[in-house]
C-alpha cells in the first residue's frame, strides 16, 4: 500500500464525515507502524476542532467494516462504564465520528477506508518511557482495559487479523519467508535467522497451555505499546487507551508482554547500537505492579507465574515478525530507512537474550509482587 496519499483523496475523505467547522489543515501525525494518520484541524465558530483521519491499512486489515464494527463496539461499552464511574467519556476513550451517511467509516472511489476520531486534546504519547510513574499508570491503563472489557459479549468481535498473537503460526510464516527468500536477503541475516529458528520450542509455550484450557480466553487489546496511550498534560496520568483495531479475544500475558517489550527495553525498538538494549528489571517490575493492580485480582495464579514468559515470547513473536517483513521486502510494518525491519528485529531478538539472562530475575519479581 502506498504511505503516499494525494491531497485532494485527504479532503474528499474529510468532506464525508460529519465534522464541526470547517477544515483549515491537515498533516501526518504519530509514529503508528500501520495505519496513516492524520491531524485535522477546523475552525468552528472562532475557537480550533481537532479531529484524527485515519486511512485504515486494508492490506493487513482485510474487513474494515467489520474492524469499525468492533471499535465502535467497544468505545460505547467504554464510555458507558467511564460515565458510571463519573469519568469522561469523551477523553478517556474513543468515539467513533460519523460519516454524513451515518456510518462509521468512508469507502472512496480508490478502495481506500478511512475513519475519523475526536482528536483528543492536551495529551501526549510517550515513544519511550521517562519515569517509573508514567510506566505504572501506563500498566494500570492496560490492566484496568482489559478488567473492564472482561464482560464484554466476546462472542460479537470479529476475529481483525486471524491468529494475530497466534505464535506457532508467526512461526510458520517465518520460516516460508526464510524458504522462499524472495528478495535474496537470507544471507544478510543468518544470525538473526539462526537466534529465531533456536527457539521453536518456546513458541508453544502460551498457546498448548490457552489449547488445554489452562489459561484462560479474555477480550484483550493485543497492541499494548506505549504509545497507544495517550497522557495527560496536566495530570501526566495514562488517560486513554487508543488503537483499538486488535481488540479482540486473548491471552492477558499478550497485553503484559508487549507492553514489556516497548516500555522495559533500556533502546528503542530500532536503535542500530545493540549495546543500548537491554531489560531495565527495575521498570520490569514497576509494570508488573501496575498490570496486576489494573487487573485487580483478575488474573490466575498460572497467568501470573507465566507474566515473565508473556514479556520474552511477545519480543520474539515481534523479532519474527519484523525479520520476515525484512525477508518478504518490507510489506508489513512502515519503514523509514534501508534495513530498518533488519535493524528492529534485531533489537527485538536482543532484548530476548537478555530476559534469558534474567529469567531467575524475572521469576523472582513476580514471586516478590504476588505475596
Ligand atoms: P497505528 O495503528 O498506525 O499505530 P494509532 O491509532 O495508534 O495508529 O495512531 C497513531 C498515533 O496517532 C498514536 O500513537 C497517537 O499519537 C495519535 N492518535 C491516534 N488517535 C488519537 C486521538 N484520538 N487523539 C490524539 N492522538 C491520537
Ligand atoms: C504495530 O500499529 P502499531 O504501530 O501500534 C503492530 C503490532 C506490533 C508493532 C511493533 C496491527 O503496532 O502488532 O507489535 O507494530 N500492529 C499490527 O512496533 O500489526
Ligand atoms: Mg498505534
Amino acid at each position: 500500500m502506498s504511505q503516499i496519499i494525494a491531497p485532494e483523496t485527504i479532503d474528499n475523505a474529510i468532506a464525508a464525515f460529519c465534522l464541526e467547522g470547517s477544515p483549515r489543515s491537515v498533516r501526518p501525525h504519530g509514529n503508528g507502524h500501520i495505519n496513516d494518520t492524520f491531524l485535522v484541524i477546523c475552525d468552528h465558530a472562532g475557537a480550533e476542532k481537532k479531529y484524527i483521519l485515519q486511512r485504515m491499512n486494508h492490506s493487513i486489515f482485510r474487513n474494515p467494516q467489520a474492524l469499525m464494527e468492533n471499535v465502535a463496539g467497544v468505545t460505547s461499552y467504554l464510555q458507558k462504564k467511564i460515565k458510571e464511574r463519573n469519568g469522561d467519556p469523551h477523553r478517556e476513550t474513543l468515539s467513533v465520528v460519523k460519516t454524513k451517511n451515518g456510518e462509521n467509516y468512508f469507502e472512496d472511489n480508490l478502495h481506500n477506508f478511512w475513519r475519523v476520531f475526536p482528536f483528543i486534546d492536551n495529551t501526549f504519547c510517550l515513544e519511550k518511557v521517562e519515569n517509573d510513574r508514567d510506566f505504572y499508570d501506563c500498566a494500570v491503563a492496560f490492566g484496568d482495559f482489559q478488567r473492564q472489557l472482561a464482560d464484554y459479549p466476546a462472542e460479537t468481535l470479529h476475529e481483525t487479523i486471524p491468529r494475530f498473537h497466534y505464535t506457532p503460526s508467526r512461526f510458520q510464516d517465518f520460516k516460508k519467508a526464510v524458504a522462499d527468500d524472495a528478495l535474496g536477503r537470507a544471507a544478510s541475516a543468518q544470525p538473526e535467522i539462526e537466534f529465531a529458528l533456536a527457539r521453536e520450542a518456546d513458541t508453544h509455550a502460551l498457546t498448548d497451555l490457552l489449547e488445554k484450557g489452562e489459561l484462560p480466553l479474555r477480550v484483550t487489546h493485543n497492541d499494548t505499546k506505549l504509545n497507544n496511550i495517550l497522557f495527560d498534560n496536566d495530570t501526566r496520568k495514562a488517560l486513554c487507551v487508543i488503537d483499538l483495531d486488535t481488540v479482540m479475544p486473548g491471552l492477558s500475558l499478550y497485553d503484559f508482554g508487549d507492553s514489556i517489550r516497548t516500555g522495559a527495553n533500556t533502546g528503542a525498538e530500532d536503535e542500530t547500537d545493540l549495546s543500548k538494549i537491554g531489560l531495565n528489571l527495575s521498570l520490569f517490575e514497576t509494570f508488573t505492579e501496575g498490570f496486576l493492580k489494573g487487573c485487580a485480582g483478575s488474573l490466575t495464579p498460572l497467568e501470573v507465574k507465566l507474566l515473565p514468559m508473556g514479556a520474552k515470547l511477545m519480543t520474539y513473536e515481534c523479532g519474527i515478525r519484523f525479520l520476515a517483513d525484512y525477508l518478504e521486502g518490507d510489506v508489513y510494518f512502515k519503514i523509514h530507512r534501508e534495513n530498518h525491519n533488519l535493524d528492529r528485529a534485531r533489537t527485538q531478538f536482543e532484548l530476548v537474550a537478555d530476559m534469558e539472562r534474567k529469567w531467575d530475575e524475572m521469576a523472582a519479581i513476580i514471586d516478590r509482587l504476588n505475596q
